[in-house]
């Protein structure tokens, strides 16, 4: 769970977008790079450990830092996993110590195979760990909705998000940066939330 320093008034979250291989994971984290403002936040350097044609290998990792709660100073490390099967044990890697995760599907009709694969291999890595992603904040992104053969929202959200209780989900074209800081948005402000009822004294 997140890191607080009560003595610096320090929060320290960790996001890891997740998701099929070449869904828009890196994408999300070059535009959040590109566009932060910063009024909004500080960035720090984007780091991305990459193959020569641009595939993630290990992960990218992007600080950011906010004023998001008063008093406290926020610092939301965003990460990436490797999409590509083969990358398991980098994803468990990754996936260590996650606060909230961003699950970045791909909207072509042809990759909903993948994306259900990919939500199940969410699924299992989290279990590896004792994790429950029920128990996790996260969110869903459509990407690629820019793209012509992309499925009925409707049925991306049958496949990736009819749970009991469904979370809150994005249409983006990431690469334009739409719906990109929507998704940020929505997975730090559960985050914050999740952090705050739990460091606020109940009272019966
Ligand atoms: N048309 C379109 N292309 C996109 C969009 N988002 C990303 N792309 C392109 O899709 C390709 C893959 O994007 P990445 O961000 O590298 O995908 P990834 O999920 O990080 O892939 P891995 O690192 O292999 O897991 C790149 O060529 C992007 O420019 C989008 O919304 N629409
Ligand atoms: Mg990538």
């Amino acid at each position: 769970m997140a890191i607080i320093n009560q003595a610096t008034k320090e929060l320290q979250v960790k996001i890891v977008y997740y998701g099929p291989a070449m869904g828009g994971k890196t994408t999300n984290l070059v535009q959040v790079h590109d566009h932060v403002q910063t009024a909004q936040g500080t960035k720090g350097k984007l780091v991305s450990l990459a193959t020569s044609s641009d595939r993630t290998l290990f992960f990218d990792f992007l600080p950011i830092e906010a004023m998001a709660i008063k008093g406290f100073k926020t610092k939301f490390q965003l990460y990436t996993v490797p999409g590509q099967v083969i990358y398991n044990t980098t994803r468990q890697l990754v996936l260590r110590g996650v606060d909230g995760i961003v699950f970045v599907a791909d909207s072509q009709y042809e990759k909903m195979a993948e994306n259900v694969e990919s939500f199940q291999n969410l699924e299992e890595n989290l279990r590896a760990q004792k994790l429950n992603l029920a128990d996790i904040p996260y969110v869903v992104q459509y990407n690629k909705r820019d793209l012509p053969n992309v499925a009925p929202l409707d049925y991306m959200e049958f496949l990736l998000n009819n749970r009991d209780v469904q979370v809150p989900s994005f249409t983006a074209s990431a690469h334009r940066c739409e719906g990109v800081f929507e998704t940020l948005n929505m997975i730090t402000r559960l985050l914050l939330n999740k952090f705050i009822n739990q460091n606020t004294p109940q009272y019966a």
